[in-house]
């Protein structure tokens, strides 16, 4: 028998609007026609984390209020893939929550209008500036941002900027973008939107509205005054583990929707918290659908950078070396949970601003996320970038942890790891790819055949580590780290880190 390719089953019907009454009844539906929806929304990044975070969330503040003035138009930055997918389908998709065996579907309403950057006519500099969007959210990663991590400042030397600097009416990266929607609105006169960053990054909205400022001050200081004075960029941090997209989930999809087809679903954990600063003006009742409002997100974004996604770099190095796949087949190794554990309790967890119970339970909480079989969340994924992520997910917590005197295994183990992989991928069977902006001059670093030298050099990199307290003792240890992942693998090195009393343990 000829198995048909999945996207090539002929008899399908698509999603659409027409035919949401006809979606089995255990899948939840907007609770409001999405033809109704005004655009009060514009997006950039319309990748699968915005589309099962904010967007599923504004459905649900939607849903709450029937105000229809918040619907989303969403942008890709670069692939034309997903907009192409959503607009055959009346811009609509399914989210797949899963949870210890039971699944929550949803099929999404809120994205009212699919935009592909490159090729949209009207640009979207001109979309920013409609009088009707109140709030642009973006969800670029932190090199959309062109900010250097040395100074804090917007790069000039970052491709999409130059880029934008020499063809300034034609911007493609968000910063051009933003500006330029800024220098209509000036034009025009009238209140500019609130711009609200949803990249998981430290003072994500502080760091885009130094870029914009900065941006725009190359070209015109008035612009760049007028954008400091009217624009308000407040901080928020996300929390939401979304699988990125895998062949089988428009199969799943299609079996939830009871055969109609979906090229565009996302699959996620059912957990979410967006937590979001203050700022005058409107927004959909976000603070009915799982979102906070707060003074100053300092606090929540610490937690969340060093607690999840920290022990999410510790699993996915060591994990990798381990030859695991994914964050969940590495949170269930006995040695490698209970690092996880005890790094989260000892050491980040210490550096917070939390009381204990309530570190006890987020770590506790953390650990089923991690461990949740359903969420294929890759290495690779969740490795890449590291000399970026290094410093708010671990290095902060690292250098307060020695200030303090508490001892650091966990975070040295984690930095070994790293290390060890720019040289592990190239071996045969490798389970995770580096991909890191300074993979070139690190890969350069990485000779392990003397891995205290290599230790050394890796930690003297100040653009990636700043300055380091202790800096010999630091060397040593990690060099040492290196030294036994080397030479007796990962479970035996992990295993003499750990307090007798984490091991195999759910303390
Ligand atoms: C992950 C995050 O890839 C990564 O860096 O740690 O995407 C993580 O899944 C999210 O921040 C969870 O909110």
């Amino acid at each position: 028998m000829r198995v048909l390719p999945d996207n090539s089953a002929p008899t399908a019907p698509r999603l659409s609007a027409a035919l949401l009454g006809k979606l089995p009844t255990a899948v939840v539906r907007p609770g409001f026609a999405p033809r109704s929806l005004s655009t009060g929304i514009l997006h950039l990044g319309c990748g699968s984390f915005h589309r099962a975070h904010q967007a599923l969330a504004t459905q649900h503040a939607i849903d709450a209020t029937s105000d229809p003035r918040w619907g989303i138009a969403s942008v890709a930055m670069t692939r034309p893939t997903v907009v192409a997918a959503l607009r055959a389908q009346d811009n609509l998709y399914t989210t797949l929550l899963h949870d210890d065996g039971r699944v929550r579907v949803e099929v999404v309403g809120a994205i009212v209008d699919a935009v592909h950057a490159p090729s949209d006519r009207l640009g979207v500099p001109k979309r920013i500036a409609h009088p009707d969007i109140k709030i642009v959210t973006l969800t670029v990663t932190a090199s959309g941002y062109c900010i250097s991590p040395v100074t804090g400042r917007l790069d000039e030397n970052c491709e999409s900027v130059r880029h934008d600097l020499r063809d300034p009416r034609h911007p493609i990266s968000p910063i051009g973008m933003l500006a330029n929607g800024f220098a209509a609105i000036r034009r025009r006169g009238g209140i500019p939107p609130v711009v609200l960053s949803c990249d998981n990054l430290c003072g994500n909205g502080r760091n885009l509205r130094a870029a914009v400022i900065d941006f725009a001050a190359l070209r015109d200081g008035g612009l760049a005054d007028w954008i400091a004075r009217n624009v308000q960029f407040p901080n928020s941090v996300v929390d939401r583990i979304v699988q990125p997209a895998t062949p089988a989930d428009p199969a799943a999809a299609r079996n939830w929707l009871g055969g109609i087809e979906d090229r565009a679903p996302v699959s996620a954990e059912p957990f979410m918290t967006w937590t979001i600063e203050h700022f005058d003006g409107e927004c959909p009742r976000w603070d009915l659908a799982g979102a906070r409002f707060v003074t100053d997100v300092t606090d929540y974004e610490q937690a969340k950078l060093r607690l999840l996604n920290g022990t999410h770099m510790l699993l996915a190095y060591l994990g990798a070396l381990a030859g695991y796949c994914t964050i969940a087949e590495a949170a269930a190794d006995p040695a490698l949970g209970a690092l996880a554990r005890q790094f989260m309790r000892c050491e980040q967890g210490p550096t917070l601003a939390l009381p204990a119970t309530e570190l006890h339970r987020t770590v506790d909480e953390l650990m089923v996320r991690f461990r949740n079989p359903a969420i294929c969340h890759d290495m690779t994924r969740v490795g890449r970038n590291g000399s970026d992520k290094m410093v708010p997910r671990v290095v902060a917590a690292l250098r307060d942890n020695i200030e303090a005197g508490r001892p650091t295994p966990g975070a040295e183990l984690l930095i070994a790891a790293w290390i060890r992989w720019f040289t592990a991928s190239r071996e045969p069977g490798a389970v995770m790819t580096v991909a890191d902006p300074r993979e070139n001059s690190l890969a350069a670093l990485a000779d392990t055949t003397d891995p205290h030298r290599c230790a050394r050099a890796f930690l003297q990199r100040t653009d990636i580590f700043g300055t380091l307290p202790e800096p010999h003792r630091l060397h040593r240890q990690v060099g040492d780290a290196l030294a036994e992942l080397v030479r007796d693998g990962v479970d035996a090195t992990v295993r003499r880190r750990l307090d007798p009393g984490y091991e195999g343990s759910n303390r």
